[in-house]
């Protein structure tokens, strides 16, 4: 079994303040990482660092930069916030190695990710636990864009053949008006009418972009809470259920 799960950036970050991190939401889901027995890819977003900067820059999925000083400085915060994230899962025995999308994968002129997972599926077959994370990418025509966790969760999943998908957020699920969670999702038209921004800075487009985003993937994805992470890896569907592509479940 392979899982492909990411770590929101409002569950890893304080998101309200530049470069904070939550490091006891970190460690409690780096030790549920640990538990998990099966290979697993883990995948964090940008919160108060990547959006931060990417927000003082004007960057986003969509708007570009040409400026090489943006580029850096956006990666370069989404490099400490994956050296935190990795030693915190190697601190609780996860045999974590980072990846950063940057140096794997661009975009095309159309806007479409194209990320090689070659060397993530060598790595887990030698039993690692590639750590990647929300970046800036090349852009063919925009210089450089945004990538979020939740575009590398889809392309990943496929490239790895995944056979569960969970983002952790920090809600316990999609919610509906009148903020109970939604069991499952199977079209956007069922939930664009309670579908929000976020609450803080966020470029990449909050809860809609990322329902958008797993109704594109063929395995089925779980949006739980933090406290969800451990049931996740047990084999438990908790949260909201997106069911996209055909599944059946
Ligand atoms: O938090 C965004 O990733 P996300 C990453 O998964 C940057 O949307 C660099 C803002």
């Amino acid at each position: 079994m392979t899982v492909v799960v990411k770590l929101g950036g409002s569950v890893v970050t304080e998101k309200d303040e530049p470069e904070t991190l939550d490091e006891a939401a970190i460690e409690r889901a780096a030790r549920a990482v640990a538990s998990a027995d099966e290979e697993v890819v883990v995948v964090h977003g940008g919160g108060s660092f990547g959006h931060h900067y990417a927000t003082r820059h004007g960057v986003s999925r969509t708007d570009g930069t040409a400026d090489a000083l943006a580029v850096r400085e956006i990666h370069g915060a989404m490099k400490r916030l994956n050296d935190a994230m990795v030693e915190a899962l190697a601190d609780a025995g996860v045999t974590a190695v980072p990846v950063h999308p940057l140096s794997a994968g661009a975009r095309d002129g159309e806007g479409q990710l194209d990320l090689p997972t070659g060397q993530v599926r060598t790595m887990l077959g030698e039993g690692f636990v590639p750590v990647l994370h929300g970046d800036v990418v090349a852009h063919v025509g925009a210089g450089a864009t945004i990538v979020s966790g939740d575009e590398l969760v889809v392309a990943l999943a496929t490239g790895v053949d995944a056979d569960r998908v969970g983002l952790c957020s920090a809600v316990p699920g999609v919610l509906d008006a009148d903020d109970d969670v939604i069991d499952r999702i199977d079209a956007f038209e069922d939930v664009a009418a309670v579908l929000g921004g976020s609450d803080a800075a966020d470029v990449t487009g909050g809860m809609a972009a990322k329902v958008r985003t797993l109704l594109d993937l063929d395995t089925p994805a779980s949006i739980f809470a933090l406290a969800d992470l451990r049931s996740f890896f047990e084999g438990e569907r908790p949260g909201t259920l997106v069911a996209g592509g055909d599944d059946e479940s």
